[in-house]
């Protein structure tokens, strides 16, 4: 008898169970649900539609204010990954990270993008100029290199038992970005021999800028104007953002309006301050752009809870800076033994992948995590090996000194532990 089948049926046994707390579940939440907000007008659905009334996941500000001088805004707003499935994020749910300033008000007939520095020809672009350019439409996810590891107001979500999903892994998202290959513009352009690096800046407060090896610029940066089939959000850059598949999110210019070409970096406020989160070996982190394989169980995940034993689907997601996922692994026993989850198509380089592996819970205290490889090979590590290659013992990371809450490119295994009563708790340090 073909095993899967056998493993299927036996986990339908215990679905009575399941589906009878669903529906007391759902009598409760229906009762609630006439004293939410009123729903939006028919007329209003049918010009532009919203969500359900009932849907009420959103984005949670959480990392702090900075800088509150300028405008009293928090620096970071997090995606609900527990609430998501597939592996779009919606653009209403893209996280956001802003250096604490709203996005500017860009009117896009008035926008312009200048290239300009060593080029034999400066060229400015309208938006329409570029909407003219062959395009292309391509998934990837942007991640904050600070994703896991930044603090909250309660410190490193890393060390905080009862974090969510949201809080330890919620800076990063995927869209479906559409736009122009930096490539062809550079062709427009005319590279200079002695262009090695471009300087991208936005138009915001801050003029956020960074510097971008040529090199990462010509293989597949991107500017975008569309996200998820219409015009990229005024969060996310409006209406044109710089897009660098698998590189730390500071890469990924919102509100691009001049792109330099230049033989050395520019050293930019960001990237010669905040960003170069000194590593406890004493190495500067200057340029370590790419972000590597990294996954996360979204469900079940923390602040959960399992409401009775047998099947339930473990899911999350699975990314790398290095490429296609290749291969997720799911383990139920902290680590112990692992078992190959089905990778859920679509699978793109550099996007995030849904993963998913049936399981029946006995009902007793255990560990899941996941562990992915990506099509290089590559291996998310356990916090432990990080530690070894940091030359630093677990102390490290249960410290809150400000240089381990700002470790960078963090990427460590999350364990979530399952208590007997079914509760779901960060187990990572
Ligand atoms: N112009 C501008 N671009 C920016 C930023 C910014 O503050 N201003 N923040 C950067 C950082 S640190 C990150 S992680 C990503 C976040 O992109 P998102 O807000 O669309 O998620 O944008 C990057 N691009
Ligand atoms: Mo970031």
């Amino acid at each position: 008898m073909n095993p899967k089948r056998t493993r299927r049926r036996d986990f339908l046994k215990t679905a009575p169970v399941v589906a009878g707390v669903a529906a007391a579940a759902m009598e409760a939440a229906g009762t609630q649900a006439f004293g939410a907000d009123a729903p939006a007008s028919a007329e209003q659905l049918r010009s532009y539609g919203q969500r359900s009334h009932f849907v009420t996941s959103e984005r949670v500000g959480n990392i702090g204010m900075w800088p509150t001088t300028l405008q009293p805004r928090d620096y970071g707003f997090r995606t609900p990954l527990q609430d998501l499935v597939g592996m779009v994020t919606p653009a209403s749910l893209h996280y956001i990270l802003s250096h604490g300033f709203d996005p500017p008000e860009i009117d896009p007939a008035q926008h312009r993008l200048l290239i300009h520095g060593m080029v034999d020809r400066p060229l400015i672009f309208t938006v329409d100029e570029l909407r003219r350019l062959p395009s292309v439409s391509r998934f990837h996810f942007i991640e904050c290199h600070g994703n896991s590891a930044v603090s909250g107001p309660t410190g490193p979500p890393r060390k905080t038992p009862n974090a969510t999903v949201q809080e330890t892994h919620g800076l990063t998202s995927c869209s479906e970005w559409t736009g122009v290959p930096l490539s062809l513009l550079f062709k427009e352009v005319g590279v200079q021999k002695n262009a090695t690096w471009i300087v991208a800046e936005g138009a915001d407060v801050l003029k956020h800028t960074k510097s971008i090896p040529m090199e990462k610029a010509m293989d597949d940066a991107l500017v975008a104007y569309g996200q998820n089939g219409e015009p990229v959000r005024p969060e996310q850059g409006f209406p044109l953002r710089l897009v660098t598949p698998g590189w730390q999110g500071i890469n990924n210019v919102k509100w691009l309006r001049r792109i330099y070409l230049t033989d050395a970096p520019h050293m930019g406020n960001m990237e010669s301050t905040k960003y170069p989160s000194p590593r406890p070996d004493g190495k500067s982190r200057w340029f370590e752009s790419q972000l590597g394989p990294k996954s996360v169980i979204t469900r079940p995940s923390g602040g959960q809870r399992l409401t009775a034993r047998g099947f339930y689907e473990i899911t999350g997601l699975a990314w790398s800076g290095g490429g296609a996922i290749r291969k997720v692994e799911v383990s139920t026993n902290g680590g112990q033994t692992w078992k190959e989850a089905e990778v859920q198509g679509p699978v793109h380089p550099k996007a995030h992948t849904r993963f998913r592996l049936a399981w029946n819970w006995n009902g007793e205290e255990c560990v899941l995590q996941s562990r992915c490889t990506d099509d290089r090979g590559q291996v998310q590590p356990t916090l432990e090996q990080i530690g070894k290659i940091w030359n630093v013992g677990m102390d490290y990371f249960q410290s809150t000194s400000p240089a381990s809450a700002d470790m960078g490119n963090f990427n460590a295994i999350q364990p979530w532990k399952i208590t007997a009563d079914g509760s779901v708790l960060n187990a990572l340090v």
